[in-house]
C-alpha cells in the first residue's frame, strides 16, 4: 500500500511519523474521512473546504493549496488502484518538543492513506440498527467547537465504549443541556408525520457532508426538512429514525434505548433517501482514473 507522508509516497512499513509529533501527543491536528465510489472521489471539495476551515480555526497553516490536496487524494487512490474504498486525509500540528507550545512545531505533517472501509453489516440496512444513549455528553461548542473534526475524539470515543459495552453499533450523544446532538461518527435523523428532523449545527456537532447531501437530496425530492432542537422524547416517539455519514452512508435505526421506533424496520421514508443517496454516490465526484 502506497501512503503519502509529506511529500512522497512511500509503502505502509516506511510512513513513519516522529513521537514527538503533537498529533500523537496532544492529538493537535485535523483530519478527513472521504468515500471513493466507482472511482469518483465523492464530494472532494466539500471535504477539502472543511479541513481548511477546521485547520484555520486551530490555527495550522496546512502547508500546501487545496488544489494540491485534491492532487494527492487523487495519486494516492491512483497509486493504489483504488476504485472503491475510504482515504483518510491527516494534518498535524507536525513534530515539536514535550511542551505544549505550538511554536516549537514549524511544520505540519501531513498524510494521506487510501485503503478499505469498515462498513455496517448489510442486514442492517433493512432491518435497521439498535442504538442506545450515551451518558458521555458531546463537547460543547463554546469549549472545543464539534465542527473542527480534530483528532482529539476521547469524547465520541468514550461514547463509543459505551455502545461496545451495550452490545449495539453506535450511540447517540446529547449535548451540554441535554439536546439530542449527533452519534459518535454520525448525524442523526428522525422523521414524524412526513417531515424530516436533524438538530442544528449550534446545538454542537459536526457539520455532515453526508447530512447536507441528504437534506439535498430530500428536499429536492419534495419532503420539508426542518432543523430544529429535539429532545429524546420525540426521538423515541418518531416514526423513522437514521444516522448519515461517510461509513454509514444512510442507515436505519429500529431501536433507541430499546424503545422500538416505528416499525422497528428501515421505514419507507429513510429506504427512499437511502435509494436516493446510492444514485448521487454513484454518479458524482472527482475522477480518480481517466
Ligand atoms: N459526526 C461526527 C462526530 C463524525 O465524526 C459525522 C458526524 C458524519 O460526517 P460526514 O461528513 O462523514 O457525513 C462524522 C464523520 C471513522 C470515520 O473512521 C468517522 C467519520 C467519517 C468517516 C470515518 O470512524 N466521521
Amino acid at each position: 500500500m502506497y501512503i503519502y507522508l509529506d511529500g512522497d509516497y512511500v509503502q505502509e512499513q516506511d510512513a513513519k511519523v516522529s513521537v514527538f509529533d503533537h498529533g500523537l501527543l496532544y492529538g493537535d491536528g485535523v483530519f478527513e474521512g472521504i468515500r471513493v465510489y466507482d472511482g469518483k472521489i465523492f464530494k472532494c471539495k466539500e471535504h477539502i473546504d472543511r479541513l481548511f476551515e477546521a485547520a484555520k480555526a486551530i490555527m495550522i497553516e496546512i502547508p500546501l493549496t487545496k488544489t494540491e490536496v485534491e492532487e494527492i487524494l487523487v495519486t494516492t487512490c491512483k497509486k493504489n488502484t483504488l476504485q472503491k474504498g475510504y482515504i483518510r486525509f491527516v494534518v498535524t500540528r507536525g513534530k515539536g518538543d514535550l511542551g505544549l507550545s505550538p511554536d516549537k512545531c514549524p511544520t505540519p505533517t501531513v498524510f494521506c492513506i487510501a485503503s478499505d472501509i469498515s462498513l455496517y453489516p448489510a442486514q442492517m440496512y433493512e432491518t435497521g440498527m439498535p442504538i442506545i444513549t450515551a451518558s458521555q455528553r458531546r463537547n460543547k461548542a463554546t469549549i472545543v467547537d464539534p465542527q473542527i473534526k480534530s483528532l482529539n475524539y476521547l469524547n465520541n470515543i468514550l461514547a463509543k465504549i459505551e455502545a461496545n459495552q451495550a452490545g449495539v453499533p453506535e450511540a447517540l450523544m446529547l449535548n451540554h443541556d441535554g439536546i439530542v446532538a449527533e452519534c459518535t461518527a454520525d448525524n442523526v435523523f428522525i422523521i414524524k408525520k412526513g417531515v424530516i428532523y436533524t438538530p442544528p449545527i449550534h446545538v454542537g456537532i459536526l457539520d455532515g457532508i453526508t447530512r447536507s447531501t441528504v437534506i439535498d437530496i430530500a428536499r429536492k425530492v419534495g419532503y420539508t426538512v426542518v432543523e430544529k432542537e429535539f429532545t429524546l422524547f420525540n426521538v423515541y416517539n418518531a416514526d423513522e429514525c437514521f444516522l448519515t455519514g461517510t461509513g454509514a452512508e444512510v442507515i436505519p435505526v429500529n431501536s433507541v434505548d430499546r424503545r422500538i421506533i416505528g416499525e422497528g424496520v428501515c421505514g419507507p421514508i429513510t429506504k427512499q433517501l437511502l435509494e436516493e443517496f446510492h444514485k448521487v454516490a454513484s454518479c458524482d465526484g472527482v475522477a480518480v482514473f481517466e
